[in-house]
């Protein structure tokens, strides 16, 4: 279980940070034999070859049977460790390991992860580390997903006698270590975690801070305007549940792109820990946008006391070579398209995307749903053992993300079978967990079920939902999309009168191929598909029954190979390298007078 906080590693006055990003060794342990022979107790035994770190392995080989592994991998590389860090604890930060990880450092476990998505810290035994000399840092990364892991797939064995992976999920299953790994140090005496909860009355906002520390005193608590003008400043007793407050009049509030000419306004928090000398120990910042979130069967969804409209996407991290691998250049890119297409949210489908992105939105205006790995739950998964798993899962994605602005509601899971008898209590729990997490944000989760037999809906504030008509049935029937999509929703607003968000919609098109009439899989099909969906949009949005619209997908990405996915799911509006599709054009026509009319 999670213990201390994920406060993402940062530089400051009492704080260190070492990048150990870069070409680490690798072997694929092909025979399952790295454990039994001890290859974490002394140099990896070759043959090994250079990998890059952060990346996916998959497809950075020419071996089928590298792309398709099931199983471990063998990550190792050298890091010195300064002697001065000798009075400090040194922590080892992996962003992301793909799916579950162990540590070893120069031959000694330090620790293990499980989930592919989310960060983990481990702090490092001075008594295993070499200060002032070079250290073997090991990690034995596995990719296999079971009926029990989040989230879940089954391994069966192929008449080659290979080991394959069947997934329950439409995305390739990358693995390897995909985001950075860091080593950090904080002095002895430190801040642990914080939290922030936002509330406005009239013209002030009210800032309930939190804070968990280890050996403080007291602490101080300092807000900065993006200038560095100090507005409000508060000391603290060190007693993490009692918190303390700052108040700030007429606030700049953090608004979402096109709700405000200067949107997306970001103070700075300082944290200042004071030791039992009375003296400041540790610094930490956190950039904090002032904002309300808040769900209304009749006027929908309210940022700030306003009605908010998502328009945005479904989207994956996924681009050709790196994989699932943290690509700067590659968010840049997506962030500039968001902006040329007027696009003002994402789902971050399938699983929490890294910090890079969702500071992406906090600095930009993007509004983030955020959501669990867990998808594609069946009723035979959904048992006890998957449960304290996914439950533990949504603690860390709340500890994470918890104080960023952008994201103003919580997904617990995608399409999952939650017309299972199993899906009632399953996803009560999951519903009971995570409010009490986090009482400040709605929750959700994507559906592909019916209105008249979920029964998983009912626990939740916004109901998500994936629609495929005319792809998945009827293929190719445009005109039947306006009548069967309005019956549907109408169903849905009858029965739970709850705030809808249709979080998929879309068909496939191969970039290039061009049909007139429009047919599957042309460019002017994907273009016309989308444009059937508008009409009906636009009469609930009136209403206020419906409170965004996600295209899926931002861009093609790679799947599992099968009869229908030609080198993966083709249903981006832009192709994986983010070139723009007919549909392209015609969601940024869309999005743009949405944008206007906000
Ligand atoms: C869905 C899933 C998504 C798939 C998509 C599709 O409903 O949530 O992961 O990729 O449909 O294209 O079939």
């Amino acid at each position: 279980a999670l213990r201390g906080g994920l406060l993402e590693p940062q530089d400051s006055e009492s704080r260190e940070v070492k990048d150990l990003s870069g070409m680490w060794r690798f072997r694929v342990d092909h025979r399952g034999e790295g454990l039994a022979r001890r290859w974490f107790a002394a140099p990896l035994p070759p043959p090994t070859q250079a990998m890059a770190v952060p990346s996916s392995y998959n497809e950075l080989s020419d071996d089928l049977l590298v792309r398709e592994h099931v199983g471990l991998v063998w990550y190792e590389r050298e890091c010195f460790v300064p002697v001065h860090w000798l009075t400090s604890r040194v922590v080892l930060y992996v962003g992301s390991a793909s799916h579950h990880a162990v540590v070893w450092l120069n031959g000694h476990k330090v620790g293990e992860h499980e989930g592919g998505h989310l960060p983990f810290h481990l702090v490092l035994d001075p008594l295993l580390l070499a200060f002032g000399k070079a250290n073997r840092l090991t990690l034995a990364v596995n990719n296999t997903l079971t009926q029990t892991t989040v989230p879940p797939g089954i391994v069966q064995t192929n008449a080659a006698g290979r080991r394959v992976q069947r997934l329950q999920m439409d995305f390739f299953n990358y693995a390897g270590i995909h985001r950075r790994v860091l080593l950090y140090t904080t002095p002895a005496t430190y801040l642990e975690d914080i939290s922030i909860n936002t509330r406005l009355e009239g013209a002030t906002a009210h800032l309930n801070v939190f804070v968990s520390t280890i050996g403080a005193s007291s602490i101080l608590i300092t807000l900065q305007e993006a200038g560095g003008a100090v507005v409000a400043r508060g000391r603290m007793p060190p007693d993490p549940r009692r918190g303390g407050r700052l108040s700030v009049s007429e606030p700049r509030l953090w608004w979402p792109r096109y709700m405000s000419a200067h949107p997306a306004y970001l103070y700075t928090v300082i944290v200042e820990v004071l030791g039992a000398d009375g003296n400041v120990s540790d610094v930490y910042r956190l950039k904090f946008g002032i904002r309300t979130v808040s769900v209304r069967a009749d006027s929908g969804f309210l940022i700030n006391n306003v009605p908010f409209y998502f328009h945005g996407f479904g989207k994956h991290e996924d681009s050709a070579v790196r994989g699932r691998g943290l690509d700067l250049p590659l968010l840049v890119k997506d962030f500039s398209l968001l902006g040329w297409i007027h696009g003002n949210s994402v789902r971050t489908t399938h699983y929490p995307y890294s910090e890079d992105f969702l500071q992406l939105c906090d600095e930009t205006g993007i509004v983030v749903v955020a959501e669990a790995p867990a998808v594609g739950l069946q009723a035979h998964n959904m048992i006890r053992e998957t449960l304290v798993r996914h439950l533990e899962t949504i603690t860390e994605m709340v500890a994470r993300d918890k104080n960023r602005a952008s994201v103003v509601m919580w997904s617990v899971a995608n399409e999952p079978d939650s017309e299972a008898a199993a899906a009632e209590i399953y996803f009560k729990h999951l519903a009971t967990h995570t409010r009490s997490l986090d009482a400040s944000r709605p929750i959700t989760f994507a559906t592909f079920k019916n209105a008249e037999k979920d029964v998983a809906v009912q626990h939740f504030d916004v109901i998500m939902l994936n629609r495929y008509h005319a792809w998945y049935t009827n293929t190719g029937q445009l005109d039947i999309i306006p009548t069967l999509l309005q019956r549907d929703l109408l169903t849905w607003r009858r029965t739970f009168g709850k705030p809808m968000l249709m979080s998929e919609y879309g068909a496939e098109c191969i970039a290039g191929m061009h049909a007139l009439p429009p047919i599957a899989f042309s460019e002017e099909f994907q273009s016309e598909y989308l444009a059937q969906y508008f009409e009906v949009f636009d009469q609930l949005r009136n209403f206020g029954m419906l409170v965004g619209e996600h295209v899926w997908n931002f861009a093609d990405f790679m799947t599992s190979q099968g009869v229908t996915r030609a080198l993966g799911n083709r249903k981006g509006v832009f192709t994986r390298d983010r070139q723009p599709k007919l549909a392209a054009y015609t969601l940024r026509q869309r999005y743009e007078s949405l944008a206007n009319s906000t």
